[in-house]
């Protein structure tokens, strides 16, 4: 007998119906899946040191040429950020909603790899992996290196900078990550965007290619959007709770 839905979150019925009849079902998550957890989304404030440091403006390659130790360290915080928070809900209804839709693929704009310990099998993840460190000149991934004191530590095999194994600002997301969720949109008959804020590109214009083909859009985030006029089903409130009583409800 599965837990009683939380009161206060209605499901419309078509939403069921819609999933459990959809051949095809594709998710795409942002930062406010991961806030649950304790990890800061990408527009509220930075915390503490970085609170006067714009996020856009250290995720950009300009910003690591012109001050590696500041971008390298702003990263290693970040990592032992993430190191230390649990995947919520909302991460582990997704992961359960991933047994019962045998057909389900998730994309996330998060690099925080949550979504992996929530048990969600192999998320395409557009912009990177924090947890991995890469050579700034070849992009080799590196797991380890000689400790030097160095901040940011060099490439063990080129000596050049190593840095986080993230997508910056101007920089283009990975080839074979892109085009498997640029398919994966084009090809669901529903189209979840869930705890993002649709503003960051190419990503954001997932949905709208979802929508091109014929699915229904279902928008689950705790306010409204650019996205939200567009979409057939708008929850707005907590993704740790939302999620769970959908599931609960299917
Ligand atoms: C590229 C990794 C080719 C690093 C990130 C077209 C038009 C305009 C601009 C562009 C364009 N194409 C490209 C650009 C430039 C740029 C861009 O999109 N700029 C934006 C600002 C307009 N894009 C790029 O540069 C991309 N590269 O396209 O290359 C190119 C190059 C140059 C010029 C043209 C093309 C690369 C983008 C990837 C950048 N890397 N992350 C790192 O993390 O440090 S982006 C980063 O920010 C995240 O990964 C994420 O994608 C984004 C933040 O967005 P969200 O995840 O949505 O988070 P946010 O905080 O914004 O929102 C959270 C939401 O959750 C909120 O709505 C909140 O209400 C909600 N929420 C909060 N709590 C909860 C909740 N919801 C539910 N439950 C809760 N509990």
């Amino acid at each position: 007998m599965n837990p009683k839905p939380q009161e206060n979150i209605t499901v419309p019925v078509e939403l069921l119906t819609a999933l459990r009849t959809a051949e095809r079902v594709t998710i795409l998550t942002g930062a406010g899946i991961s806030a649950e957890s304790g990890v800061p989304t990408f527009r509220e404030a930075q915390t503490g040191l970085w609170a006067r440091y714009d996020p856009q403006e250290l995720a950009t390659p300009q910003a690591f040429r012109r001050n590696p130790k500041l971008v390298w360290e702003w990263y290693a915080w970040r990592r032992e950020l993430v190191a230390g928070v649990q995947p919520n809900a909302g991460h582990k209804a997704l992961a359960r909603l991933e047994q019962l839709i045998p057909n389900l693929t998730l994309i996330t704009q998060n690099i925080d790899g949550l979504h992996q310990a929530a048990g969600s099998t192999n998320p395409i993840e557009l912009h990177g992996n924090i947890t991995r460190t890469k050579c700034f000149e070849d992009g080799r991934i590196i797991s380890s290196w000689p400790e030097t004191g160095n901040i940011p530590p060099r490439c063990p095999h080129c000596g050049s900078l190593l840095r986080p194994d993230v997508v910056w600002f101007t920089e283009t997301l990975p080839p074979v990550a892109l085009s498997q969720a640029i398919q994966a949109s084009e090809q669901c008959d529903l189209f979840f965007s869930i705890g993002t804020s649709a503003l960051v590109q190419p990503a954001a214009s997932l949905a709208h290619k979802a929508q091109h083909n014929d699915a229904i859009l279902v928008e689950i985030n705790l306010e409204p959007t650019p996205l939200t006029r567009y979409v057939d089903f708008a929850l707005h409130g907590p993704a740790g709770t939302i999620l769970p009583t959908l599931l609960d409800y299917l």
